[in-house]
């Protein structure tokens, strides 16, 4: 993006601010005045407002020991009283919490009352066995009522929650044991994926045959599908019997606001995956207040977020935010294209979804399933229920930014391009959508109190229309406390010495706009090129690269290059067939001059390559990592035991 230019500017329409939580600039800059000018009397304020206390908190940010923050540290609370003792009290018992439809269509409905009555009755059978307040449990669970109850009983007993999304291989699992010396693997037999039953429980026995793992003392199994399932005497226990005869009632462990709620494994830029650290009272008041003003949550609205517990969205957006709001939602077992790339589209009209939260890569992917069959675009579908769509987890390219709000929104919906991360716990920089008028592809402006900056290597601001590293300059009530056994790193990580240790450097590129001080994220630190001495992000290249008709979904990577220090390389899905001989390289010359016209020629991809698709997680966040081994032309050396799709790297290798 030249940031010369004049941005284009899409208002949320007047019928939407006029009935926002937070409505209208000024009420934002309010807000922000507020924090401007008394911090810690901000978050006091809001801590108060929207999280119960058992007993009320006396000191707010302590920065003692900083980089080691805490917040409200002598309040006590428990976050699943939060979720959900404190509806039924306030006479939502009988409300439906969670909208659960199955990888097969089934579809269960369980109102507050149940889920507490469930929850309650998990917790009592988990202390039953031992389990206590600050004991490591690792949830490794597919989609289903069964993993929230699982972390909301966790939380209840005060018991320290490690999820491993249910795609990771058995090593992952034993990694995550016995990094988290947890005591116990709550688990299923199997998973019910695209029509598909995948074992579950199976790689929770090789993970701990793996060795290292001596901390489990129970392994407890919830029966899904009722499929074949080894269990180990004295260890392994069914979930059905861990609850048979225990009490619906049980007396919730009041825990310090600075108590950890859970740890999640992420991957850092090198070495092993980093178990982010979480507290229970600055987590849960991020969850409940971004819930609000983000997602403007109503309490007749039905709320969808469609990622995986495995991943901090699924935590703060699905497990923790929504049912501490008292809010109705919908969980969904399978995937967007089972039985076919119309089941989202369906699934909103079938339940009258009114606010709908999904990532970029599952945009792009249901553009192209469009583009190949329109029966299952979403223009054939009633989606009048929507009134707000939100993106998570990676950029947004303009094009499927404008898909998004066209074919799905309607024109209508305000889209919350929501940039945040599992170190921050919840949204950072994103639009308020009573509020904010959008840039398609700009995440545009902090969350009130949310001191975010764009700063050189030295940590000095730069002026906007700069790029630069994304910082946060004050820290924040639901921020990363540590990673799990390992202070140093946390401190390396995001607390560097380069910053005098006086910054959170989010690992992020941005740059503002010149005019408005919108952030646009350039991507990971890691991903900014420097071609000819000439700074570029690759989403740039990647942007210019999807605008154009033929393009479905691309990525960028740099590689080193003698002439220039690195050369591009991108990898391409075209909307079509996969291109060959003649053909393809008549549609590499097209995108190269594409490219070359939307920013420049010193953009132009020097490598480009068709796949079928590309190299993505599972969670869909496509392995830049690889693709870079595979710009070099190096043997694909790391794990790729994460990958839905191994089969395209052959095609991609150039
Ligand atoms: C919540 C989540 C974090 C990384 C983050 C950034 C990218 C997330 C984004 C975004 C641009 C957005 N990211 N949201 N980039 N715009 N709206 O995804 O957490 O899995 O830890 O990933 O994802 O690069 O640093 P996590």
């Amino acid at each position: 993006m030249s940031q010369s230019e004049a941005l284009t500017f899409i208002d949320p329409s007047a019928e939407f601010v006029k009935q926002a939580t937070i409505s209208g600039m000024d009420a934002y800059k309010a807000l922000c005045a507020e924090a401007e000018k008394d911090y810690s009397g901000f978050w006091a304020r809001l801590a108060r407002e929207h999280v119960s206390w058992k007993t009320p908190f006396t000191q707010v940010l302590d920065e003692s020991n900083a980089p080691f923050f805490k917040w409200f540290a002598d309040g006590t609370l428990n976050a699943s009283y939060n979720c959900l003792d404190r509806n039924v009290e306030a006479g939502l018992g009988d409300k439906v919490a969670i909208v659960f439809e199955a990888d097969d269509g089934e579809v269960k409905r369980v109102t507050y009352k149940q889920l507490l009555a469930q929850v309650s009755q998990f917790a009592n059978g988990l202390r039953a066995r031992g389990i206590k307040k600050g004991d490591r449990v690792v949830i490794y669970m597919s989609m289903g009522i069964e993993g929230i109850v699982a972390m909301q009983a966790c939380a209840r007993i005060g018991a320290i929650h490690s999820v491993v999304f249910g795609g990771f291989s058995s090593q992952s699992v034993r990694d995550r044991i016995n990094d988290a010396g947890a005591v116990a693997v709550i688990t299923a037999d199997e998973q019910c994926r695209g029509g598909k039953k995948i074992p579950l429980k199976p790689a929770v026995d090789e993970g701990i045959a793996l060795g290292g793992c001596e901390s489990i003392k129970n392994v407890i199994v919830f029966q899904r599908t009722g499929g074949t399932c080894n269990m180990v005497a004295d260890r392994d226990v069914w979930w059905h019997d861990v609850v048979a005869g225990q009490s619906e009632v049980c007396e919730p462990e009041w825990v310090g606001a600075e108590h950890p709620l859970f740890l999640l494994y992420t991957s850092g830029s090198t070495g092993k995956p980093k178990g982010v650290q979480h507290s229970t009272g600055g987590y849960l008041l991020h969850a409940i207040v971004t819930m609000k003003w983000t997602f403007d949550i109503k309490p007749d609205d039905l709320f969808w977020c469609t990622a995986d517990i495995g991943w901090v969205t699924g935590h703060t957006y699905i497990t923790y935010g929504p049912l501490a709001c008292g809010a109705t939602e919908v969980v969904f077992e399978g995937i967007p294209t089972y039985p076919d790339a119309g089941r989202f589209w369906k699934m909103i009209q079938d339940h009258k979804v009114n606010i709908f939260y999904t990532a970029p890569t599952a945009i792009r992917s249901l553009v192209k399933a469009a583009d190949v069959n329109p029966a299952v675009a979403p223009t054939q579908y009633d989606l009048s229920s929507l009134r707000l769509l939100g993106t998570v987890g990676e950029p947004i390219n303009p094009a499927a930014w404008q898909w998004y709000y066209d074919s799905v929104g309607g024109g209508r919906c305000p889209i919350v391009d929501t940039f945040w991360q599992t170190e921050t716990g919840g949204h950072m920089i994103t639009p308020l959508p009573g509020v904010t008028p959008m840039v398609p592809g700009s995440c545009t402006l902090p969350f009130p109190g949310i001191q975010a900056a764009v700063v050189d290597e030295t940590g000095t601001e730069l002026d906007w229309g700069k790029g630069g590293l994304l910082v946060v300059k004050r820290p924040w009530p639901a921020m990363i406390r540590n990673i799990w056994g390992d202070p140093e790193r946390f401190k390396k990580s995001y607390y560097p010495d380069d910053f005098n240790g006086k910054l959170y450097l989010a690992g992020d590129g941005s740059i503002r706009d010149v005019n408005t001080g919108y952030f646009t994220i350039t991507g990971r630190i890691d991903d900014v090129l420097n071609v000819s001495g000439h700074r570029m992000g690759t989403m740039e290249i990647e942007s210019a690269l999807v605008s154009h008709p033929m393009v479905a979904e691309a990525a960028v990577v740099g590689r080193p290059d003698d002439l220039t220090g690195e050369a591009i390389c991108a990898f391409v899905v075209l909307k079509g067939a996969r291109p060959t001989g003649d053909a393809a390289k008549k549609m590499i010359k097209e995108l190269q001059d594409h490219v070359g016209r939307e920013i420049g020629p010193i953009a132009k991809p020097k490598d480009l390559r068709f796949g079928e698709n590309l190299p993505k997680t599972r969670s869909g966040k496509i392995m830049r990592r690889l693709l870079r081994s595979l710009a070099k032309g190096e043997t694909v050396a790391q794990d790729t035991s994460t990958l839905e799709n191994p089969a395209i790297l052959d095609q991609l290798r150039g």
